[in-house]
């Protein structure tokens, strides 16, 4: 059977326009173009194809007066580009074919691209992902964020240390995006506030900014799968409102100027590598309330040019809050409706309150946003007067429903008042929004029971979970094409738009020929990753080794030094046993640490020592390798993911709001070891116990663990093999004898622990023995690989965009028109 994926009829014209763009926006003509001219005037190609395709969408949207769905984010890692496009539109063999004819390798061009970095981890790719997906539904959307000039930094080890380099992507140009000058808004920062009367003589407020910084769109396309819709991401550029007046300049105000113009454009100069808040910096604030304004005035902008009232707003666009960094919005819009379009307060809450869902990403206290009022005064003090006022009408609401409760009022305010007093952001998303939401069902409950709680009392129906999803178009057709053909030729290519038929593979997951043919192909994936992996680190490794891998941002909380105890204790096992052969297995991390973050940046040094030691060792031979993967990013995770045998996703149950790495591992055929945490809970129901290697302590239990007094020390006293592995690192075993360098781990791990590491390690210990155990039977392994790529349908974001749109947004694909 096999199903029809609509393909684009054959471009005849593609190799000649190829041509053309390298002569007529490259500049070069072909005798003397760099493979970088090539891969640019490929993709001005590409790009010009879908143009085509966003204005028959943006006709199909503007004809149908449809409703928008908008996404804030202040990340969007989209990843490199031109694999994705081509794949989106069907052009690869075309495109390949016209490289090769014009003397060039489509893969080694594809090799050259750099990604735009404009995230630090799960919530900006996340992001990404749902642009993706709503693109391929056909939903009318747009991405709103910040075009930075510096994405997150390029991570090198060097002497086993994170060293970070400035991510220049924006070097060689951005064959991307169009830059739209005449879409460009005015945003206000600092001055006062003073009272004035309008027209009709009614009293308004007024802000006199100090200063003002112009925010310019750059467009990206997005490109839907196999359909003719392409919608945008629309990132803002900050520029100086004027530019120099020559006229009158004397050298002071020239100065002034220039140094005006420089603070303008700093506001979008570069992304925060932090995947926590940073507590109290101006810019990061600066720079939210810079992308929100811009981009709650485009809507109005866009509402003013489709004669669509103002009051019906919430009717014609609904935004999401990717987090609390857009959360700002929920005042900013307030602001534009009532003073700039003089509105009634009470009309713009209801526009507000209707037009604003929040998605919470996690749990952490020391995570959850908050601002100085001192610093909102001085940067946004109208914001701060809009907020006082949202806080004083919330507070008689909470009043009225919890009477004489004043606890409760103090918790819930939108300001915090203990110690220096801030305005928490959360606070503001919940209570500005008609929808909140948790990424994973775990995840979504303990919101409501805890952060949220008072929240949910108060709001019951506002709260609801979309378990996160990943596009299987990058992570799995793009990155594991051959996969992708085995499925096509198993199943049809309904899988392609529908991830869930997936599951028919269930039926041939003891299917010896299948298996073996599933066996091929993930071989050749690890062959591919392990050569790569030889070039980077110098590491070499047997295709045929378990690959066990770690991938995703170096955190206490992820606890990659649970997994490093664990690398230790095996390694000591397999010098006491020379002749021992069972499993051998090859550890693979990647990851990159805050700049900040010490204790993070020691776990890396931690990994790279026990690989120093374990990689040279003659004893070990080929039963075991440790890899550190530098510079973890969209591109390598093409190379990563389906190459995983196993998918490490052992975080402290209750911390990690879903992950979405175990998604990707899971569509490409991982098998799982993992916590009951996030979307593994949903991911294990999926797969069933057997398919799933589950350890630790559960969310409550942790809990429980905590309130009754945590002694890490004590679970070091009972376990030989913990001590030992500790004993080891505290002696300079994996520092080069310096003792004192993991001392600030150990100390920290055997008095606090706080994402108890220790408490966990024996049952991940004895888990792992089981995964060992598992990949001694290759069919029982397989068919258990298969049955995890069969279930991983609902992981798809094309399901998760499925639900904003009809639990949230009430948004759909526009009706054909008769
Ligand atoms: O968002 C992640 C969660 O940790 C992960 O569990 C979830 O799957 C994912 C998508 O929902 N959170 C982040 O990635 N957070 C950040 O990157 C971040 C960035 C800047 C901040 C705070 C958090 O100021």
């Amino acid at each position: 059977m096999q199903d029809a994926t609509p393909t684009p009829a054959t471009d005849p014209d593609f190799q000649n326009d190829v041509v053309r763009n390298l002569i007529c926006r490259q500049a070069r003509y072909p005798d003397i173009a760099t493979p970088q001219d090539w891969y640019m005037a490929l993709a001005f190609t590409v790009k010009d194809r879908m143009l085509e395709s966003w204005a028959a969408s943006t006709k199909t949207y503007a004809e149908h007066h449809v409703k928008v769905a908008c996404y804030l984010s202040a990340e969007f890692l989209i990843g490199p580009q031109l694999g994705c496009n081509l794949l989106s539109l069907g052009l690869e063999d075309e495109a390949r074919a016209a490289m090769r004819a014009l003397g060039q390798d489509l893969d080694a061009l594809l090799a050259l691209e750099e990604e735009p970095g404009l995230g630090n981890g799960g919530l900006g790719r996340l992001a990404a992902c749902y642009l993706d997906s709503l693109a391929t539904l056909e939903i009318p959307a747009i991405g709103y964020g910040i075009r930075y000039e510096f994405g997150i930094f390029d991570q090198d080890i060097v002497d086993g240390w994170q060293v970070e380099r400035t991510d220049k992507w924006l070097k060689m140009g951005t064959p991307w995006e169009i830059v739209r000058p005449d879409v460009s808004f005015y945003v206000c920062f600092g001055g006062y506030t003073q009272m004035q009367t309008d027209a009709q003589d009614r009293l308004r407020v007024q802000w006199i900014p100090a200063r003002q910084v112009k925010g310019v769109a750059y467009d990206v396309p997005i490109q839907g799968y196999r359909v003719n819709t392409c919608n945008l991401l629309r990132l803002w550029k900050s520029e100086a409102v004027e530019s120099f007046d020559f006229e009158d300049f004397n050298a002071g105000d020239y100065y002034q100027a220039v140094e005006e113009k420089v603070v303008s454009e700093t506001l979008s100069k570069v992304l925060y590598p932090n995947d926590e808040p940073d507590v109290g910096k101006r810019l990061r604030l600066a720079q939210q309330y810079f992308f929100v304004s811009c981009s709650l005035q485009d809507m109005l902008r866009l509402i003013d040019i489709s004669h669509t009232p103002v009051a019906h707003f919430a009717e014609r666009l609904a935004v999401q809050l990717n987090d609390t960094h857009p959360s700002i919005a929920v005042a900013e819009l307030m602001r534009l409706l009532v003073d700039e379009r003089q509105m009634a307060w009470d009309d713009a809450w209801s526009i507000t309150l209707n037009t604003f869902a929040y998605t919470n990403h996690t749990l952490l206290p020391e995570a959850l946003e908050t601002w100085g009022l001192p610093l909102m005064q001085n940067l946004l003090p109208r914001l701060l007067e809009i907020i006082y006022e949202i806080n004083r009408r919330f507070l008689e609401e909470v009043r009225n429903a919890f009477p004489g409760d004043e606890a409760r009022v103090a918790r819930m305010s939108l300001i915090d008042e203990q110690g220096e007093k801030k305005v928490r952001m959360a606070h503001l998303a919940s209570v500005g929004s008609h929808a909140v939401n948790g990424v994973a069902a775990l995840h979504s409950e303990l919101l409501r029971q805890t952060v949220l709680r008072d929240f949910a009392d108060m709001y019951p129906k506002r709260f609801l979970n979309v378990t996160n999803g990943v596009t299987p178009r990058r992570f799995l057709m793009l990155s594991n094409p051959g996969l992708a053909s085995l499925l096509d030729e198993t199943l049809g290519a309904g899988w392609r738009s529908d991830l869930t038929r997936l599951e028919a593979l269930s039926d041939y997951a003891d299917d010896v020929a299948f298996q073996q043919d599933w066996r091929a192909i993930r071989l050749n994936n690890k062959a591919a990753l392990a050569g790569r992996i030889s070039q980077l680190v110098g590491v070499r490794i047997a295709p045929e080794m378990m690959f066990d891998i770690q991938v995703k941002r170096i955190h206490e909380y992820k606890r990659q030094h649970l997994n490093a105890l664990y690398m230790i204790c095996l390694y000591r096992r397999l010098v006491r046993h020379p002749d021992q052969q069972a499993a051998p297995r090859c550890f693979i991390f990647g990851g990159k640490a805050a700049p900040g973050y010490w204790m993070a940046k020691l776990m890396i040094r931690l990994i790279t020592g026990i690989a120093e030691v374990v990689n040279r060792d003659p004893v070990i031979g080929g039963r075991m390798k440790v890899v550190f993967y530098p510079d973890f990013n969209v591109k390598n995770g093409h190379l990563i993911y389906p190459a995983a045998d196993l998918s490490e996703q052992i975080s402290t149950a209750g911390k990690e709001a879903s992950g979405t790495g175990n998604m990707k591992f899971m569509m490409n055929g991982a098998l799982t070891i993992g916590t009951l945490d996030g979307a593994n809970v949903e991911i294990r129901q999926q797969v069933g116990g057997d398919n799933f290697f589950v350890f630790g302590m559960t969310a409550q239990q942790v809990e429980a663990l905590k309130r009754t007094g945590y002694r890490p020390g004590d679970y070091v006293q009972v376990n030989d093999e913990l001590r030992d592995a500790i004993d080891q690192i505290a002696a300079g075993r994996f520092s080069r004898g310096d003792k004192a360098l993991f001392a600030p781990l150990l100390d920290n791990l055997l008095n606090y622990d706080p994402f108890l590491v220790l408490a966990d390690y024996a049952d991940y210990a004895a888990c792992q023995e089981r995964v060992s155990e598992a990949w001694q039977d290759q069919r029982q392994w397989t068919q258990m690989s298969i049955l995890n790529c069969a279930r991983s349908g609902i992981f798809s974001s094309d399901r998760a965009i499925g639900e904003y749109c009809q639990h949230i947004w009430q948004t759909q694909k526009p009706a054909p028109r008769l």
